[in-house]
């Protein structure tokens, strides 16, 4: 990987942080494209009240100058807002142990595990009888520093016209097929607060979302996410961890509740016969063409020009307001699970974080393409590239 970052932070902690090695030197980045990415993260229908006390803006610490990327590592932190409200129960100091400090620390203590959360086996693994341990940092919170490296990723392959985008298709029982090209539909989808292209969809999907929240449940649903304008070549077939498709999935698959993730088609392929699953090559004008695009622009681990096309499902978050039945883990009692403001839906902030996951794994694919060490080196790599395989 060179393309490399860690985050850290709690979700109620000071602020959350990134750092990111292997930015070329030259990069221009626009720290309002960055913040405007963190604002497309907090959108949503059915999104909880913290999404009201947080307005996510970052702050870059290192690894730039006057805007322009050194090669040196780039750290970033946003902070929470909410931190203020948490100052005692979550000071990474030891406090003054006052009746009223006390008495704050244990009134954020949490006992009681959500079954589908991180709350149990975390509990167990690392040791805590605080749940609080567990889900400060298990929270989706932490995919605000997500989308924070990935708009940096999108900044550099945006120097190489390559595009992201991404829909919501499905919400509990409101779905639709995905449009041909979701690029056409950008402004709808950009101005939709579930990130959908149809009126009556997203009606639809309004009305699942409330009787949700009616019931004291939650929900998820399915997001398609496209990537246009990518070279031939990028991953390789000749070992299973350089699969392009393999680390999108895992990309993906790392995000908070998502269940399940499909390239292409994906499970329709079950059924799908060899003659009408592949997509046929043609020769239009000199180039090589494709009228499908059934594998979803990736070929033996690798890209084969066409668009990226990534679909995921993202379960019902488990935080619910009425709870299920669990267990108190330090007494080993049966309870209620806890509950603590949460959404109702984020399926929409979900396919937000899978477009810089995915912008994550592209970048890094052209690096290990294309010389890096800066961004006009790396252009001129492409460019030579590109008019080698137009030879062909
Ligand atoms: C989130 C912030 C969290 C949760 C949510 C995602 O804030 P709080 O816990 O203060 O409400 O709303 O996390 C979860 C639902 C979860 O289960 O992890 C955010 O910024 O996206």
């Amino acid at each position: 990987m060179i393309f490399r970052f860690l985050t850290s932070g709690e979700s109620h902690g000071k602020c959350l942080n990134a750092i990111i090695e292997g930015v070329p030197s030259g990069v221009k980045l626009d720290i309002e494209f960055l913040n405007k990415e963190l604002a497309r993260r907090q959108i949503g229908y059915g999104r909880g009240g913290r999404m009201q006390v947080e307005n996510d803006r970052v702050q870059i610490l290192s690894g730039v100058r006057h805007g322009i990327s050194t090669g040196a590592p780039i750290a970033l932190m946003i902070e929470n807002k909410d931190w203020d409200n948490w100052q005692i129960p979550m000071s990474v100091l030891p406090v003054e142990q006052t009746e009223e400090n006390i008495k704050l620390i244990n009134d954020k203590k949490i006992k009681n595990v959500r079954p589908g959360h991180a709350d149990y086996a975390g509990a167990l693994k690392y040791n805590h009888t605080d749940i609080r341990n567990i889900l400060e940092r298990s929270s989706a919170r932490e995919t605000a520093s997500r989308v924070a490296v990935g708009a940096v990723a999108k900044t550099i392959l945006k120097d190489f016209d390559i595009e992201g985008l991404s829909c919501v298709t499905q919400i509990g029982e409101a779905k639709a097929d995905l449009p041909s090209d979701i690029f056409e539909l950008k402004e709808k989808i950009e101005s939709s607060d579930l990130r959908t292209f149809d009126d009556a969809l997203y009606e639809n999907m309004k009305k699942e979302i409330d009787k949700a929240k009616e019931n004291g449940d939650t929900l998820g649903g399915k997001f398609t996410v496209v990537f246009k304008n990518l070279p031939v070549g990028l991953g390789s077939f000749v070992h299973w961890d350089r699969k392009l498709d393999g680390l999108i999935a895992q990309a993906v698959m790392s995000i908070p509740a998502v269940k399940s993730v499909e390239i292409g088609i994906g499970s329709k392929a079950a059924q799908t016969l060899g003659h009408d699953m592949h997509d046929e090559i043609y020769i239009e004008n000199g180039k090589y063409i494709r009228k499908t695009n059934n594998s979803g622009g990736i070929e033996g681990g690798m890209t084969n020009g066409e668009d990226i096309i990534v679909s995921a499902v993202m379960k019902a978050i488990p935080t619910m307001k009425k709870p299920l039945n669990s267990v108190a883990i330090d007494k080993k009692e049966s309870v209620q699970a806890h509950f603590e403001r949460s959404d109702t839906c984020a399926v929409a902030a979900c396919s937000v974080v899978a477009e810089a996951m995915i912008a994550i794994v592209l970048a890094d694919a052209m690096m290990e393409k294309f010389s890096h060490d800066s961004i006009s080196e790396m252009k001129s790599d492409y460019e030579n590239y590109l008019k080698r395989i137009a030879e062909r």
